[in-house]
């Protein structure tokens, strides 16, 4: 399925039903009073999160989305039917802005957060509302009212604890394949995904996160090399990102390994602050393609050689996605870390 994670769209509420003026006119009542009655309102729009859905693809093609009009109201004190309501299902993760501002609206994190995005307009009034001792056949009733309208920009920036980072080809699927259930495809092509994924990954009996595998990102991407850097804001509202580092195929030496990751980190930094200064670990992958003898030395090498640079990260983990050697300490690792940052949320609060 195509994955789309931005749309512009226009949204209606429905108007009002009107009022209408009638007067009863039955047999045996010689002067029957108003009868005319209020219009139905109209429905409105709301947006609803959702977890079943994780694309705003239904948004790209289809633009302008109207909730339906009250009907009118009708003679023998008949009130209007109120127009449907429709609602719009989104993705988790889907920020709301005002087109005219850029203003958030909302931010629908929840499954099944609902909110209100245009009211509809009110239901006029019929003539039995203008009945009095003076005005017993009334004529007048209003119109109903307009709905609410407005255009709104939708962005999904999918909802992950973790967000996996690196050159096309490091292993950053075939990683996440390892660790959890998800299922992007892997090749020895750059740029074979091309967007997001998700996994759940379970540690023990404390509990799980959830970890996100991006494209690829190589020097350029912003200006937009490859496939650009707007999958960037996939790692937004991560907590830390896993900086994953090919030590075997492509990068012969530790100098190319290092000047390559100093590469993605510069990326980042072009992207923003924010982003470039979350938490940030490295998984050294691929150490399969390294004799075992070698390995001990080889680590610390290119350990010590990506401190000096934009790189650097206190956490570094050797591992290989497709032997699984290394995986489980570095889930493990970041199963701790996010524990312990839950409970400094909790004691913060
Ligand atoms: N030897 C070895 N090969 C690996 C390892 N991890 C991944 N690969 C291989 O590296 C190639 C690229 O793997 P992917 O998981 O598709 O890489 P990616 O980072 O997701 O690449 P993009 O989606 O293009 O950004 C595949 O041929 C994998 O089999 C590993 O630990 N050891
Ligand atoms: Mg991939």
């Amino acid at each position: 399925m195509k994955f789309v994670d931005e749309a512009k769209i226009e949204v209606h509420a429905g108007k009002g039903g009107n009022g209408i003026a009638s007067f009863r006119r039955e047999k045996f009542v010689p002067k029957g009073g108003p009868s005319g009655g209020d219009g139905g309102r109209g429905g409105s729009v709301y947006v609803r999160a959702s977890r079943d859905i994780n694309t705003l693809l239904d948004y790209r093609f289809k633009r302008m989305f109207r909730a339906k009009n009250g009907e009118n109201g009708q003679s023998k004190d008949c009130y209007g039917r109120s127009g449907d309501d429709l609602y719009l299902a989104v993705p988790m993760g889907t920020i709301i802005y005002d087109d005219t501002d850029n203003s958030v609206i909302f931010d629908l994190s929840q499954d099944g957060q609902t909110e209100q995005l245009c009211k509809g307009g009110k239901g006029g009034l019929g003539n039995i509302h203008f009945k009095s001792s003076t005005n017993r056949a009334p004529r007048q009733f209003t119109d109903g009212e307009l709905g609410d309208d407005r255009i709104i920009r939708m962005e999904l920036s999918v909802l992950a604890d973790v967000g996996l980072l690196g050159f096309p080809n490091a292993g950053k699927s075939t990683l996440i394949t390892s660790v959890s259930a998800a299922k992007p495809k892997i090749a020895d092509y750059p740029f074979t995904t091309l967007h997001p994924h998700l996994g759940v990954v379970r540690s023990g009996f404390r509990g799980s996160f959830v970890i996100a595998d991006i494209p690829g990102l190589i020097s350029g991407a912003s200006e937009g090399a490859g496939l650009g850097h707007q999958f960037l804001k996939h790692l937004q509202r991560t907590k830390l990102l896993v900086h994953v580092i090919d030590i075997g195929t492509e990068y012969p030496d530790t100098k190319s390994i290092v000047q390559g990751a100093n590469d993605i980190c510069l990326e980042l930094q072009k992207y923003n602050d924010a982003l470039f200064n979350k938490p940030r670990w490295i998984a050294l992958n691929k150490m399969d393609l390294i004799p075992e003898e070698e390995q001990r030395a080889f680590i610390a090498e290119v350990s010590t050689a990506l401190k000096k640079g934009l790189a650097n990260s206190e956490q570094i983990f050797p591992i290989s996605s497709l032997s699984a050697d290394g995986t489980p300490a570095l889930m493990n690792g970041i199963m701790e870390y996010m524990s312990r940052l839950e409970d400094t949320n909790k004691k913060s609060h």
